[in-house]
């Protein structure tokens, strides 16, 4: 494992100088869900790919900006989900954007993923693994390196709310949720970059993000392999949950293609009870 988080290291690096150099215009491809490429994420793409041909232990990749799975080295244990530069139609208004990886041992579903990472992309490069056994750790670029910040606990309730989705087609009961958390005093913030918006709730201490199905995405916008179970991981072991609209756990969803994605609801315990609560699960 610990090549394999020295790689996602080494790509951070690359991918940071990559967004600060780099053609910000499209490429010609489309990616698999049907949206235009940026010349970025396909350079991103082929960073991470490059880097992790020679980790031993990395069976497949699996990409957000690919088709298939890409075989690697048949006697390696892990195969890693991962979206090389998430929320990237950010970049050229100089928001923050990041990378997220998951990393599975045997087959891709919620219960068998190991690990997970993520890359904040912002002011400074930030770094947030996590795994089963202990909380998320953060670590930050400090010179040419990355250096171990802290431990990331969740309180019991937060103050920030991040609403997904185009709201126009939520459904009425959602639409009261949240409607119901501001008027309690939570405060908005949702920048559309998944990474930067979960990492600040939580940093924060708490709070909810949700992306919920929509009249015009019944089962929402988020890809499961790459994005809502690697953060499942690393708001369950911060102390917090991270659920579906049924109330499944997220680390339990199993995908049946690579690019199926889920609705999504991360939060603190009061804020996903209340979730519960209003959509009906208890
Ligand atoms: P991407 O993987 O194509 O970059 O899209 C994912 C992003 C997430 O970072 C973010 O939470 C979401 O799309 C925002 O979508 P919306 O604009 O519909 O709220
Ligand atoms: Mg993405």
């Amino acid at each position: 494992m610990n090549d394999i988080i020295e790689t996602i290291k080494q790509v951070a690096f690359e991918i940071d100088n990559a967004i600060k150099t780099a053609d910000l215009g499209y490429s010609d491809s489309e990616n698999s869900s049907g949206e235009d490429q940026l010349k970025l994420d396909v350079q991103s793409d082929l960073i991470i790919e490059k880097a992790f041909a020679t980790v031993s232990s990395v069976k497949d990749l699996v990409s957000e900006e690919k088709e298939g799975v890409l075989s690697l080295n048949p006697n390696g244990k892990y195969t890693i989900c991962y979206d090389p530069l998430d929320g990237s139609s950010l970049v050229d208004v100089n928001l923050s954007v990041g990378s997220i990886f998951g990393i599975y041992e045997g087959e891709l579903k919620g219960e068998n993923l190991v690990a997970s990472a993520y890359v904040v992309y912002g002011p400074r490069i930030e770094l947030v693994i996590a795994d089963k056994n202990s909380a998320p750790k953060l670590y930050r670029v400090v010179g040419d390196a990355f250096k171990y910040i802290s431990e990331i606990k969740m309180d019991e309730k937060g103050k920030l709310n991040a609403s997904g989705g185009t709201q126009q087609n939520w459904c009425d009961y959602h639409k009261t949720f949240i409607d119901d958390l501001f008027q309690e005093g939570y405060r908005l913030r949702y920048s559309g970059g998944m990474v930067p918006d979960l990492h600040q709730i939580m940093l924060k201490g708490g709070g909810l993000f949700s992306y919920p199905g929509t009249s015009d995405k019944p089962n929402g916008k988020l890809r499961q392999l790459f994005e809502v179970i690697p953060f499942a991981l690393m708001y369950e072991q911060a102390g917090g949950e991270a659920i579906n609209h049924k109330g499944l756990r997220l680390l339990e969803l199993v995908p049946s293609h690579p690019h199926d994605t889920s609705p999504c609801f991360f939060g603190s315990h009061y804020e996903i009870n209340a979730l519960r609560k209003a959509y009906g699960m208890s």
